[in-house]
């Protein structure tokens, strides 16, 4: 290799947040050093991925397990440790966890201005199998005064001042954007440990014939999102049909579907009337990444994901997200049915 080849101006993710923070004149730091906290945890549960595979293998190959009850399931891993993380960054003062029934409240930082809401590890049906699962987060700014309750976190989309997800895939991948913002990739180089710039300025493309729903709940779907589905499947005056393309982790099928366009769908149905995903850790934060990206994501009473409002933290919603046109049909088919 040539050494003009080699980029020696790499745009790790914290030159990338310094450089942000120096455009805006009043930032006091408290956010760039909550997404280092924030890059350290990703990192962990990256590291504990991999390494859990090998523990498990070993196990299977008959060698003693030292560490006993020790081996807690990833879940819980990936959840002490963003809670530690957030913890001791000092910048957050409540945080929502899937994994967690109640708000936690970090009473020891009264001060800190931020309320963070994630699921550490989602999709973690997939993970015996090795199948990409990730880490979706968002970040809210507290009113002043505000002590971080639960009603604090109340808030809808549009209110998010920072979301994003890591995919922990071939590689780890983190997506993250902030409010009115564009979206920004980088990539987990493991050799440096660094989290690098790889896919600047993210756009979701207009339109792309995929799509992405977990069709074995279809004799549950209502009407219109039937014949969504169908108009993909048989399209008229011989069009080619959709291609199905369904990983069964909200995290991995949503970044593909960033980078190449089509539509990710959990709707409402006859069974989850709330539909499946949670509001404030899934839809919400990925819903802001999509339409920064140019997409768009609405909820199955065809409105505005962003701007709903959960009534509480575990909340659900149905959800479809993606490119602009694509998501626009589901909202024409719908129209039909008023
Ligand atoms: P989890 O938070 O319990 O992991 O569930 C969320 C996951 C999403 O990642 C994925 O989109 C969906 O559940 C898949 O559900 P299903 O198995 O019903 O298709
Ligand atoms: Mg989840």
């Amino acid at each position: 290799v040539g050494t003009e080849t080699i980029n020696t101006d790499i745009v790790t993710l914290t030159r990338f947040l310094t450089e942000e923070q120096a455009k805006h004149k009043e930032a006091t730091g408290d956010f760039t050093l909550l997404c280092h906290a924030l890059q350290f945890s990703f990192k962990s549960i990256a590291y504990f991925i991999r390494r859990a595979t090998l523990i498990n293998l070993t196990g299977l190959a008959g060698s003693s397990n030292t560490t006993g009850d020790d081996q807690k399931k990833l879940d819980i891993i990936g959840d002490d440790i963003f809670i530690a993380a957030m913890r001791s960054s000092g910048r957050v003062r409540v945080l929502v966890s899937e994994e967690q029934e109640k708000i936690i409240s970090f009473d020891e930082h009264p001060d800190a201005r931020y309320a963070v809401v994630c699921d550490p590890i989602d999709g973690s049906s997939n993970l015996d199998a090795g199948v990409s699962v990730g880490t979706i987060f968002g970040i809210f700014k507290l009113e002043e005064g505000a002590t971080g309750t639960e009603a604090d976190l109340l808030k809808p989309g549009t209110e998010l001042v920072a979301s994003g997800f890591t995919m922990y895939g071939a590689s780890a991948m983190l997506v993250i954007t902030m409010k009115g913002g564009s979206v920004n990739g980088f990539t987990l180089d493991n050799a440096l440990g660094e989290f690098i710039l790889s896919h600047p300025n993210m756009r979701c493309p207009q339109s792309r014939a995929i799509y992405s729903v977990n069709e074995g709940n279809s004799l549950y779907w209502e009407d219109p999102v039937k014949e969504y589905v169908n108009s993909l499947k048989y399209p008229t005056e011989g069009g080619k049909p959709y291609s199905a393309r369904y990983i069964g982790s909200m995290v991995a099928d949503a970044y593909r579907t960033l980078l190449y366009g089509g539509i990710f769908a959990y709707p409402a149905d006859k069974k989850s009337a709330k539909g499946k995903l949670r509001i404030l850790y899934e839809c919400a934060p990925m819903a802001l990444v999509f339409e920064n990206a140019g997409g768009q994501a609405i909820d199955s009473h065809m409105r505005r994901m962003l701007e709903v409002v959960p009534e509480h933290i575990h909340d659900r919603s149905g959800i479809f997200l993606g490119s602009y046109n694509e998501v626009q049909k589901v909202i024409d088919i719908h129209k039909k049915y008023e």
